[in-house]
């Protein structure tokens, strides 16, 4: 499989720390997903490889993080990465020596759907990963209504910034003591299969969900594997991704 170059606004993609996409995610591969989710969220013995998070209230206890999609399940997600012109972003902007280090979906669910605090990715990576982007892509509406996603536009140029405990956040170090300095935050307003991208500096995070709608998204993180210092062991190549892509296409017209 050939990569094809994206043409986007990268000076925009430097000033901002972001790009919104538009849609990069068919239907059918996104009913997909939703339904490999659905089963997972019905289910009580999810394989311990997708590191399952829960929000729960009263009785009620819903899914809101997986991890490691793509080595979870190569079969239904590499093809799907590959359609989403996800590989050929990743060789666009960092070269062939683009690798595959994170495949996670935020799951906020209705009602019961809980805040990601702000924070820099980068920031909670034991390890630093220059040029790594994510590539975040809406499963369902996405909009302030339903807990939504947003970011703070140019927050990616300070470098990492210290992130500290947050008595609200039981997940991870945050920055919220540092929200009121940075620019004007920017919620994004994505239709279901449109996608953004952003740098792993650039300070984002969600609401809670009140709605009676499930919000999802699924993001996958690259880093380039020829950086000095790059010792991540567990990553998948852009051609391992393809060829795992072109298998499955291949099963498919069988
Ligand atoms: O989907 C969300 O609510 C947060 C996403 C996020 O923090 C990430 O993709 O790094």
């Amino acid at each position: 499989m050939t990569a094809t170059s994206f043409d986007l606004d990268w000076a925009k993609f430097r000033r901002n720390g972001f790009l919104e996409l538009g849609p990069r995610l068919s239907d059918s591969d996104r009913l997909a997903v939703l339904e490999h989710f659905d089963k997972l969220d019905a289910s009580d013995r999810i394989p311990p490889g997708y590191q399952a998070q829960y929000d729960e209230q009263g009785e009620t206890r819903r899914l809101r993080k997986l991890r490691r999609l793509l080595w979870n399940d190569k079969k239904l997600f590499a093809p799907i990465l590959h359609r989403m012109g996800a590989l050929d972003l990743a060789e666009t902007l960092i070269g062939p020596s683009a690798v595959v280090i994170l495949h996670a979906a935020f799951l906020k669910p209705a009602r019961i759907g809980t805040h990601v605090a702000p924070h820099q990715d980068q920031a909670l990576w034991d390890r630093h990963l220059p040029g790594s982007f994510n590539m975040w892509c809406a499963l369902t509406d996405v909009s302030p209504a339903n807990g939504g996603l947003h970011g703070y536009p140019g927050s990616h140029v300070h470098g990492v910034i210290e992130h500290r405990d947050d008595p609200d956040h039981p997940w991870h170090e945050t920055l919220s003591y540092k929200v009121p300095e940075l620019a004007e935050r920017h919620d994004f307003l994505l239709k279901p299969g449109d996608a953004a991208m952003w740098e792993s500096t650039f300070v984002h995070g969600s609401e809670p969900n009140t709605s009676d709608e499930d919000r999802r998204g699924m993001v996958v993180v690259f880093a380039d594997s020829a950086a000095a210092n790059f010792r991540e062991r567990d990553v998948m190549t852009l051609d391992q991704v393809r060829s795992l892509a072109a298998a499955g296409a291949a099963t498919e017209s069988r």
